[in-house]
């Protein structure tokens, strides 16, 4: 068996996935992998990805699966020697946890489990719109955005539960309540 921890962080956009990855990675020393995070540096780069990728994000819509697949498998190969990964907001859809899982079990190394954060859409609503208020994330400033957002997650990403829960792999954590008690849902769900 595998030594190396590795976590999905799952949940619907403004679940917490970003903010709880700060925590996990520190405490158990593991690399974070965000695609979301990536697509911005892209962005912020003005390279031609982050020019295609910053349209489709500004609608709510997803990525391409190839071009995230491609970013994560770079990210893994500059990392060989990490004790593990959060991986945050990826994988989103099928295509992409199978892709995942085809890289992870080549080397033998695979999820450990999918952390999923349970939250109410209209709490989602309210901490996005309070995220666009102060980051100037574009994404997050228009709740017709952001309420796309949440319908493909809901379409395309919220599926996967099915996917993890046949490998007897997923575990959903109540995402309300202040982040340092959530933190420690998760914490004992890793176990
Ligand atoms: P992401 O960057 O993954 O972001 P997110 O889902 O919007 O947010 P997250 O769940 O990380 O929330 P956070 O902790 O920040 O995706 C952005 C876009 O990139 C996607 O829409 C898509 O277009 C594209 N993309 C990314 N990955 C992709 C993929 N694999 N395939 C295709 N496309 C992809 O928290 C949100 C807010 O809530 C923050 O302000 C935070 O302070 C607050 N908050 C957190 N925990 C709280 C708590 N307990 N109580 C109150 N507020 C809380």
């Amino acid at each position: 068996m595998s030594e190396k921890l590795n976590i999905v962080l799952f949940g619907p956009p403004g679940a917490g996935k970003g903010t709880q990855s700060t925590f996990l990675i520190e405490k158990y020393g593991l690399v974070h992998l965000s695609t979301g995070d990536l697509l911005r540096a892209e962005i912020h780069a003005e390279t031609e990805l982050g020019k295609a990728a910053r349209e489709l994000m500004d609608a709510g819509e997803l990525v391409a699966d190839h071009i995230v697949i491609g970013m994560i498998k770079n990210m893994m190969e500059a990392h060989l020697e990490a004790k593990g990964f959060v991986f945050d907001g990826f994988p989103r859809t099928r295509a992409q946890a199978e892709a995942l899982d085809a890289m992870l079990n080549a080397k033998s190394e695979p999820i450990t489990c999918m952390l999923a954060l349970e939250v109410p859409e209209e709490e989602l609503v309210k901490r996005l719109l309070g995220r666009g208020a102060t980051s100037g994330r574009s994404d997050d400033q228009d709740e017709h955005v952001i309420r796309k957002r949440i319908r493909e997650y809901e379409e395309k990403t919220a599926p996967l539960k099915d996917y993890y829960q046949a490998q007897d792999k997923y575990k959903g954590i109540n995402g309300v309540g202040s982040i340092a008690d959530i933190t420690t849902r998760l914490v004992q769900a890793i176990g």
